[in-house]
């Protein structure tokens, strides 16, 4: 389809540009990530490039195993040279909402271990202000215990609603990677995405958000008319 082309073409760009010979690659989770992988392996094997892959989520990890990656760990390379990974809305200023395939919390801990955070996107994330596209809302890990109160406190203090994420191939709701629960925040107006992002985090049971703040380097866009553009 037109959008797998798009998210072909942005991860390709990001490989090919950011990634080089004895790099430790952070992987993104999600499905446009898939392309970048495949790129990353393609180029290995060309170049014979020595790299190691720092995985955020399971499912990262059996991409790299997949692929005959080196995987590597943040308790070896607790700083990475550059991280790839995808978003499911990027606004004007580049803030990110991420999760929407329920990884954000270690996708947002090596993408800030990362010397260079890269995303890779096809062109229905491209979006001037957040919740324009994206239908989701923000994606907040919680500790299971706590995802009734903190709902509420959500609720309460900035509008709209914070909603338990329930499996679909599973009874009950979604667990994450690290096993807790998802609120995805079906939030009402435009925010101080900076302020609202820290107000959250600081909720007795939040344990991260989708909100990315501050944290992107460039965003690549796979174009419906086969091109790829990117943001700064
Ligand atoms: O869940 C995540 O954070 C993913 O990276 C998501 O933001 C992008 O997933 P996609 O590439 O399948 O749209």
């Amino acid at each position: 389809s037109m959008a797998e082309e798009a998210k072909k073409l942005a991860g390709c760009a990001a490989v090919d540009n950011h990634v080089q010979n004895n790099h430790v690659v952070g992987v993104g989770s999600g499905s446009t990530i898939v392309y970048a992988v495949d790129r990353l392996a393609e180029r290995v094997r060309q170049e014979k490039l020595n790299i190691v892959c720092v995985p955020t989520s399971f499912q990262a990890r059996q991409l790299i195993l997949k692929h005959g990656l080196i995987l590597s760990d943040l308790d070896r390379h607790p700083e990475l040279d550059v991280a790839i990974d995808g978003a499911d809305e990027v606004d004007a200023a580049l803030t990110l909402i991420k999760g929407g395939g329920g990884c954000l919390t270690q996708e947002k801990i090596v993408a800030g271990c990362a010397k260079h955070f890269i995303v890779i996107a096809d062109f229905r994330k491209d979006s001037m202000a957040l919740g324009q596209q994206w239908k989701g809302g923000v994606p907040i890990e919680v500790i299971p215990m706590s995802y009734v109160p903190v709902s509420r406190t959500i609720a309460k203090r900035f509008g709209g609603k914070a909603v338990l994420r329930m499996a679909v191939n599973k009874a009950g709701p979604v667990v994450t990677d690290n096993s807790n629960f998802i609120l995805d925040w079906k939030f009402e107006h435009a925010q101080n995405w900076k302020v609202v992002n820290t107000a959250i985090k600081m909720i007795p049971g939040v344990v991260e958000t989708g909100l990315f703040v501050g944290m992107a380097e460039r965003v690549y866009f796979g174009m419906e008319d086969g091109t790829v553009s990117f943001r700064d």
